[in-house]
């Protein structure tokens, strides 16, 4: 396994001084440990609701950046109520696909509106050519959305659904009320993000079923080297 990340963490490792499956830059990550980053449900992460950086996260949507150091990556988005990450997972957006390493931003990720005022963890898990990675965020479930895109940017990597049996094993159901597999297709994409009956989240827009309208807005010639700002800060 050791050489098999080495060889797919290769591209990236030349040009950082990390050798990074996959960084969450917002919300706050409950902790990064590349070495561990496989291991459930938190990549190693002491989960400390007292002592570690705990985050608000918007049930209305909330922005979740990732750098990928992966040619591609199918990302799943999932939250609970219990504090140790042990299970009770609800998915909370579609499965994507990012097809090119470095950054994506998506920017406004629901939670169940019933979760207001209670503590949890929000989870990204990465499926990519070394296996699950896992990252976790502390955070405090509050209403209303958040639009501060601080740590958050899209790259050059496109970026659809798709549909990831192994991904959707590790929920046991959705925002839309439905259960795993009634959730894993690449179905238009209010199935998971605005049909919970929240009155606020309207601006947690869907993500477009039509590929081509789901590549990330043209920021230039930003590539590879662009992650390294943001790489820098989240060090
Ligand atoms: C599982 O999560 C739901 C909210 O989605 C909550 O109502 C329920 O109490 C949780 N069950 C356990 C055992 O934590
Ligand atoms: C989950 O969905 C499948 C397919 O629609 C259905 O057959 C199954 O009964 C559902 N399970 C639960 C617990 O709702
Ligand atoms: C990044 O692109 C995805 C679709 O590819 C889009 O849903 C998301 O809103 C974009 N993020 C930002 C910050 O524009
Ligand atoms: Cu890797």
């Amino acid at each position: 396994m050791a050489s098999f990340k080495s060889v797919a963490c290769a591209t990236f490792a030349l040009l950082s001084v990390a050798n990074a499956h996959f960084q969450l830059t917002t919300p706050a990550s409950a902790g990064f440990i590349d070495d561990d980053e496989d291991k459930s449900p938190c990549g190693g992460a002491t989960l400390d609701f007292d002592k570690g950086t705990v985050s608000d996260f918007h049930v209305g949507g909330q922005p979740v950046g990732m750098l990928s150091g992966h040619t591609q990556t199918n990302w799943l988005f999932r939250g609970t109520l219990d504090k140790t990450g042990s299970g009770n997972w609800t998915q909370f957006f579609p499965i994507l696909q990012q097809s090119g390493a470095g950054k994506f931003c998506e920017k406004a990720v629901p939670a169940p509106e019933s979760w207001v005022g209670s503590q949890g963890l929000v989870s990204v898990v990465a499926n990519g050519p070394d296996g699950l990675l896992y990252q976790c965020v502390l955070a405090n479930f509050v209403s209303g959305t958040s639009d501060d895109l601080t740590n958050c940017q899209n790259g050059t990597a496109t970026v659809s659904e798709f549909t990831d049996p192994t991904l959707q094993g590790l929920v046991s159901g959705s925002l839309s009320g439905g259960n795993a597999s009634t959730t894993s297709s690449a179905t238009p994409s209010s199935t998971a993000s605005s049909s919970s009956g929240s009155g606020t989240s309207s601006t947690a827009t869907p993500t477009p079923t039509n590929a081509a309208a789901l590549v990330g807005p043209a920021l230039g010639s930003l590539g590879l080297a662009a992650m390294l700002p943001v790489l820098g800060l989240a060090l």
